[in-house]
């Protein structure tokens, strides 16, 4: 095969779409050969040359490694913006991460990070409210927000759920959200259960002075979920959540179109994140993802915690965060740089095994720009889910009232345990699962 794509002296224009890529190629075949097989596959290219194009117009779409380290196994490839349909993720993706990782060429491939130039990135809308707006409507201005998923995560009974969601707002929290795999079954029906819930919430909200928030899962096919937003809009409902990889990137771009109009923030689950994710040499990174979600414009975003029960360690998820909180993100070893022309940061999600111990750690790898979201941590506390909620909220305002380095909140856990002996859930809590600190 002679070199189609490989010109390392290419130098990537504000017309391309540019991709990381780590390639292990397979048994007896040699890594620059993989890297074409990689860019042709995902472009223009496909096993031999065919004779249905006109060399002049083809030679335009042609995509350029103009990077590469073998050693590392990294190769960049600048991709022309004509070869992409604007604003249509899915035919973009089944471009970049499509039929390439299953061509015998490679033993393993991963897409680490793409850039978008800044003409692709204006297509796209990003999110309507971001951290900014969804801070406005809580009106809390510079801690995290604290919000629960409602345990068990199916099972629960629609008045049983409503009770549950009830107390944690009473209890502290600011958010209450339906679990992944919740979303109109026999023994909690979606339109009972969003009009018991809001219902509850109205309690909550005049018991506590405070505004709260019940994030209904209304994940479906895509013209079902249209009618359960419109009917959680009717019930005076500001949020809807959806599991954004198991309804795949043009159902949630569906999603956003109508959320917009209707003034709903939206809340990204990542169920099933981890099948793309995972494998170090394989897949998707998160980061690759998050960023697709941050264009189309989800508002938050489960990013991992770094210290809960998920696999993702701090320097990965700290660097998701800043992918889609900052407005421009610098490169390194392993990602792109990117610049987001002011669209909207999301807000990070922390979630997964987390508990009031695990906040001073948190915080100090996340900062204060975050969600936490405990489950077991609050319906888990001996005394309860009001007594749960306390906790976290505690954990949350030892943390803020503790020390600082610049914004970032620095409280060790014998900050953590003084404050302990005042506030009673948060001592408990500590009795029963541990403080935490890495
Ligand atoms: C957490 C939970 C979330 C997971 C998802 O419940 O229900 O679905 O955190 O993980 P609990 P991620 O607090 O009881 O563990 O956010 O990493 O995708
Ligand atoms: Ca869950």
């Amino acid at each position: 095969m002679t070199s189609e794509y490989l010109d390392l002296n290419y130098k990537p224009t504000k017309n391309d779409l540019n991709c990381l890529f780590y390639i292990e190629p397979s048994r007896g075949v040699s890594f620059e050969k993989a890297a074409e097989h990689v860019t042709g596959e995902s472009s223009i290219g496909t096993w031999t040359e065919v004779h249905t194009a006109s060399g002049s117009s083809m030679r335009k779409l042609r995509p350029s490694i103009y990077h590469m380290n073998k050693n590392k196994g990294l190769v960049k490839v600048a991709y022309p913006l004509e070869l992409f349909e604007p604003e249509n993720v899915s035919q973009i993706m089944s471009s970049i991460a499509g039929n390439i990782y299953g061509m015998k060429a490679i033993q393993n491939l991963r897409l680490l990070d793409f850039t978008f130039p800044e003409k692709a990135v204006k297509l796209y809308q990003g999110p309507k409210f971001g951290i900014p707006g969804i801070r406005k409507i809580l009106k809390v201005k510079n801690r995290p927000l604290v919000g629960t998923i409602i345990k068990p995560k199916v099972g629960l009974p629609y008045k049983e759920h409503a009770r549950v969601a009830f107390e944690s707002w009473v209890g502290g929290c600011d958010i209450v959200k339906d679990d992944e795999n919740l979303t109109d079954q026999k023994f909690n029906p979606f339109d009972k259960r969003i009009a018991e819930t809001m219902q509850a919430l109205d309690k909550a909200e005049r018991k506590t002075g405070e505004v709260k928030i019940y994030m209904p899962n209304i994940t479906a096919e895509t013209e079902e979920m249209v009618e359960r937003m419109e009917y959680v809009k009717k019930h005076n409902g500001k949020y809807v959540m959806i599991d954004v990889i198991t309804l795949g990137f043009s159902a949630v771009q569906t999603v956003l179109k109508h959320s917009r109009k209707m003034n709903l923030v939206v809340h990204a689950h990542r169920a099933m994140h981890a099948a793309l994710t995972r494998n170090k040499k394989h897949g998707i990174t998160m980061l690759a993802l998050a960023k697709l979600y941050r264009l189309i414009g989800t508002d938050q975003l489960h990013v991992g915690t770094a210290v809960g029960k998920m696999e993702g360690p701090a320097r990965e998820v700290a660097s998701i965060r800043d992918e889609i909180t900052l407005d421009s993100v610098p490169e390194s070893k392993d990602r792109l740089s990117q610049k987001w022309h002011g669209l909207k940061p999301v807000f990070p999600v922390c979630s997964g095994g987390l508990h009031a111990g695990h906040i001073p750690e948190l915080m100090k790898i996340m900062g204060k720009n975050i969600v936490i979201q405990a489950g077991g941590g609050v319906h888990g506390h001996p005394d309860g889910t009001i007594a749960g909620a306390k906790s976290v909220r505690q954990a949350v305002d030892a943390v803020m009232a503790g020390p600082h380095n610049g914004d970032v909140p620095q409280c060790g856990t014998k900050t953590l345990k003084e404050y302990a002996r005042t506030h009673n859930e948060l001592r408990k809590v500590l009795e029963t699962f541990g403080s935490y600190s890495r």
